[in-house]
């Protein structure tokens, strides 16, 4: 409800853009040393909000803030929730699809939390979400072995269940991934990409929930790789690559980073990166063996 009454929100003020000069960047640099956009920031500042005051969540990891915010007089069965509160940054002023992305554990009995809390393997979260700020807005919610999605009725305000079980075909019409950076890709990487430009059409928007959401419901797979300039790839683990590829895998797909399931990696950092590659299992399992060798 915290997630839903959120994106509520944030979706109004994606629909004014400019009307409520909304849009532009705020001036600063986030931990990543990435320009904030007003609507990162906004869009943080409402989901903290949103999730502190539901007195169901421990402690809040956000993209936008260096440290994690642990949430005073906690529930003794609180959640511990990851987001990128705004997902596609670079696509909010030019009125192209973006998102936002939670990964959802569950605090240990009796743990006091602290920042360590948060550095939980994705394999133990309980659920995952994603919103995606579209032609329509949609929550994806995926817990263990389902994933449903709702669509929001702009004039009621309420989201309703129009994605009941949501499986990713076992057809792969797309792959998506930047193809600019070829260039700088290793050799068997290279080789990976070509063998998915050669079988599947690309669709790539350049924000991740809306490539995400398009390959879970069609059927594609999403491919971030490290490469020369990004050694640890370009996506962040803790808040996009392991909610994705929770729900990913809750739907019949697979993640990993070309080496290693998503979901096994022990965290060193909150807003650590990581290779993502993503989407039906058995194209990730192909492309996986041409990345790696194995
Ligand atoms: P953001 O969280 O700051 O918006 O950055 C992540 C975005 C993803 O949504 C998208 O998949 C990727 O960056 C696109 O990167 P690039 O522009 O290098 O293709
Ligand atoms: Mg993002």
């Amino acid at each position: 409800m915290a997630i839903a009454e959120g994106s509520r929100r944030i979706q109004l003020q994606v629909q004014q853009a400019s009307l409520a000069d909304v849009l532009g960047s705020t001036g600063e640099t986030n931990v990543q040393g990435e320009i904030v956009q007003r609507l990162d920031a906004a869009s943080s500042d409402i989901f903290v909000e949103t999730l502190s005051q539901s007195g169901h969540v421990a402690a809040i990891g956000c993209e936008e803030i260096e440290d994690p915010v642990i949430v005073k007089g906690e529930a003794a069965d609180g959640y511990i929730v990851l987001m990128d509160p705004l997902d596609g940054s670079s696509n909010i002023d030019v009125a192209v699809s973006i998102g936002s992305i939670f990964g959802i554990w569950q605090k240990r009995p009796d743990e006091t939390v602290n920042d360590a809390s948060l550095l939980r393997l994705g394999n133990e979260q309980v659920a995952a979400a994603y919103v995606v700020y579209g032609s329509s807005t949609v929550l994806v919610i995926a817990t263990k072995d389902n994933v449903c999605g709702f669509t929001l009725d702009p004039e009621s305000g309420s989201f309703a269940v129009t994605h009941p079980n949501i499986r990713i075909p076992a057809e792969c019409p797309y792959y998506s991934t930047n193809e600019g950076n070829n260039k700088v890709l290793d050799e068997s990487t290279r080789k990976a990409i070509t063998l998915l430009r050669d079988k599947y059409s690309q669709r790539y928007v350049g924000s991740l929930v809306a490539d995400f959401h398009r390959n879970l419901l069609k059927g594609g797979i999403f491919a971030y790789p490290a490469d020369v300039n990004r050694t640890d790839g370009r996506l962040r683990l803790m808040y996009e690559a392991n909610p994705l590829g929770y729900v990913a895998e809750q739907a019949g797909g697979a993640a990993s980073t070309g080496y290693q399931r998503i979901l096994d990696i022990v965290p060193k950092q909150l807003h650590q990166r990581t290779p993502l590659i993503l989407g039906n299992k058995d194209v990730v399992e192909e492309t996986v063996s041409v990345i790696s060798g194995s």
